[in-house]
């Protein structure tokens, strides 16, 4: 079936549509931000999102190295234009599009979610973007399809921690059928309403917010649907620290650390832990786990 993707607009084009929040998650986010969350019934202030410089000068991007600081350094050298991501595996419609192409016709929206790395800190980041469950529906899934695997481009010529092998690139992940047709999955192009910084995972990056910021792939160059699990990056080094489901779940530790706090980033007097929440306070995806014991599906 010959299905056109067709575009008359890039990401550049397009303006924040939408707010995005909802009242269980401004009670989520409440409980960290204290006064500041539970004083104000206002809808924006209610997660305080970081600011653009915590965003994009604190980041996990091993490509470009292993500090926090890496990643705004070296990450300008990445070439984003032209992009192309390939589509493949069990779709109606697989192919290698343009990211305008795959993006052409759909509002982006502006979500603020909150973020929860693995290493326990957190932020709250208001991203632009799309659900990924459009993208999959327009490629088709067909009903073996199962799961998504993901991977981020390989440009070993402008990452130099691609260069020193660092990690087994290229950097893959995935996600059951489910979670990535859950509205919550995003695939984010931009921050603050501009397009995704290059240390930020541009141009199209994988935001699931329940999970640890890990499976939160960058610099996406295909998506695949399959019926097996995916093989994930730091899966591969080490399954018993780092699951396939990966869920924040403040009750299951991290063999090294606890599980049960975190550090905002960026909070600067009210520079502070809070307690981390059930699937980062995203409580409406309690259902896609029913019946799994999330000690051995961590
Ligand atoms: N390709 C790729 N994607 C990646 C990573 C990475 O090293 N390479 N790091 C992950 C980790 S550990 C985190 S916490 C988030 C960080 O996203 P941020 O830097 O935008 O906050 O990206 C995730 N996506
Ligand atoms: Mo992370």
């Amino acid at each position: 079936m010959a299905y056109r993707w067709t575009n008359d607009l890039s990401p550049k084009d397009v303006t924040p549509q939408e707010v995005f929040f909802n009242r269980r998650k401004f009670m989520a986010g409440a409980v960290g931000l204290g006064a500041i969350g539970a004083a104000s019934g206002a809808a924006a202030q209610d997660l305080v999102p970081n600011s653009l410089e915590d965003i994009t000068s604190y980041n996990n991007f091993y490509e470009f190295g292993t500090g926090k600081g890496d990643p705004a350094k070296n990450a300008g050298a990445m070439i984003t234009s032209p992009w192309s991501i390939k589509v493949d595996g069990l779709v109606d419609n697989p192919g290698e599009y343009s990211v305008e192409d795959l993006l052409a016709g759909l509002d982006i929206e502006e979500r603020i979610y909150r973020f929860r790395c693995v290493e326990a800190w957190s932020m709250v980041v208001p991203w632009n973007g799309v659900e990924l469950a459009d993208i999959l529906n327009r490629a088709g899934v067909q009903a073996g399809g199962k799961y998504v695997a993901f991977e981020t481009v390989m440009q070993p010529e402008t990452m130099v921690g691609v260069r020193r092998g660092v990690l087994d690139f290229p950097y893959v992940e995935g996600l059951r059928m489910d979670e990535a047709m859950h509205p919550l999955t995003m695939l984010a192009t931009g921050i603050y309403g501009e397009p995704l910084a290059n240390q930020s995972g541009a141009p199209i990056r994988l935001v699931v917010p329940w999970k640890y910021g890990f499976k939160s792939i960058k610099s996406i160059v295909r998506i695949t649907v399959t019926d097996q699990e995916p093989a994930t990056t730091w899966n591969k080094i080490n399954a018993r620290e780092y699951g396939f489901y990966s869920n924040v779940n403040p009750e299951v530790d991290h063999p090294r650390w606890s599980q049960g706090s975190e550090r905002m980033i960026g909070g600067g007097l009210f520079a502070s832990r809070q307690d981390t929440l059930m699937f980062n306070g995203y409580d409406e995806v309690a259902s896609l786990y029913e019946g799994m014991d999330l000690r051995e599906n961590f």
